[in-house]
């Protein structure tokens, strides 16, 4: 019932996810809160200003010192309304930032003025992102170059993408059609120019749309990376019995690795980038840091489509 009569009241731009509404009542919430106490602030002022004119010339008021009903009222009240406000954020935001199991990896690099975007089929598309209406997507975005900031409004996701780090975000689009993308942040002179389109599509459509190859043939992010992998030479470490006292991949997603200084480290996405450009930042305890970096050697695709592969390797 909320969600309709949210989704009924147009003070937002159409919403196309199912967050959306969500993030618009928590907003209305706040709008209403404000509007009420600033209503309320006049009125009284009005109220007050008339009911307490000053009558008569030697008139001199009771004094009063304090009341504690009141004031304990006046603090009671704020209270309750900032904690129902703190609660009901901190509740949105955990879903906002955690995307479901299941979602479909696409990956977003940010570039002075354009978005590359790839899907896990291997299909690639600029300024345009196609996606399966109902099907949670999480989105892996870095930057190639400046701050970038990445934002479909009707979907009411903003995330800023950052040069050398990912940033993750996710949607579940519920309505088919075509919105906007835009970039958020000012990145130079033609950022205005870096907006894009979201085509939602019906699970038959979006299939039909990813057979259709427009430049021939496209692997997958996890088998470019699998050909990396071997033409990079990380191989002949990182290899079952590899020659190297590497550590093996297999598995390594998700897990938590234990690093030479005792700390322990999370083995997600950020970390596989960083093992793979700055190794010697972080170290596996129990290994030598001699893994060579390979800065300035792989695009950021290249490192994706490295970290899409690792991703899909099982432990034994
Ligand atoms: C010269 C041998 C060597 C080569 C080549 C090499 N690595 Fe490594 N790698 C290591 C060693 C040794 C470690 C463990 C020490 C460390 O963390 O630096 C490691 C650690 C890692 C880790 C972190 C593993 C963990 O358990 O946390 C990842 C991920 C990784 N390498 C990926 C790669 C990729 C991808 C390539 C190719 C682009 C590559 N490595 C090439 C030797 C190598
Ligand atoms: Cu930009």
């Amino acid at each position: 019932m909320w969600e309709k009569l949210f989704k009924e009241l147009s003070f937002f731009p159409e919403g196309a996810s199912t967050l959306a509404w969500e993030i618009d009542a928590i907003y209305l919430f706040a709008v209403a809160i404000t509007v009420v106490f600033t209503l309320l602030i006049f009125a009284l002022m009005a109220f007050l200003v008339i009911k307490f004119r000053r009558t008569d010339e030697n008139f001199v008021p009771k004094p009063i010192h304090g009341s504690a009903p009141l004031e304990i009222t006046w603090s009671v009240i704020p209270f309750v309304i900032t904690m129902v406000l703190f609660g009901w954020g901190a509740y949105v935001f955990f879903k906002y930032s955690t995307p479901p199991a299941g979602s479909m990896d696409v990956h977003v690099v940010g570039k002075q003025w354009m978005w590359k975007i790839q899907h896990p089929e291997g299909k690639r598309e600029i300024n345009e992102l196609h996606v399966p209406i109902g099907q949670p997507v999480r989105l892996i975005m870095t930057s190639e170059d400046v701050l970038h900031s990445f934002y479909i409004p009707a979907f009411r996701i903003k995330r800023d993408t950052v040069p050398g780090r990912y940033s993750v975000a996710w949607f579940e689009a519920n309505k088919t059609g075509e919105f906007h993308l835009f970039c958020a942040e000012y990145c130079g002179t033609e950022h205005s120019r870096m907006i894009g389109k979201v085509v939602v599509l019906s699970q038959p459509e979006y299939d039909e749309w990813l057979r259709t190859e427009e430049n021939g043939a496209q692997d997958t992010p996890v088998m470019a990376g699998q050909r990396l992998f071997s033409q990079m030479r990380c191989e002949s470490c990182h290899s079952e019995g590899g020659v190297g006292k590497a550590p093996s991949l297999a598995g390594l997603y998700g897990t938590q690795v234990v690093l030479a200084d005792g700390s322990r480290a999370v083995a997600d996405e950020s970390y596989l980038r960083e093992s793979i450009l700055d190794p010697k930042h972080r170290v596996v305890d129990g290994f030598s840091p001699v893994m060579p970096t390979f800065q300035g050697q792989l695009s950021e695709e290249q490192v994706l489509e490295l970290i899409a592969y690792i991703k899909t390797l099982d432990a034994k």
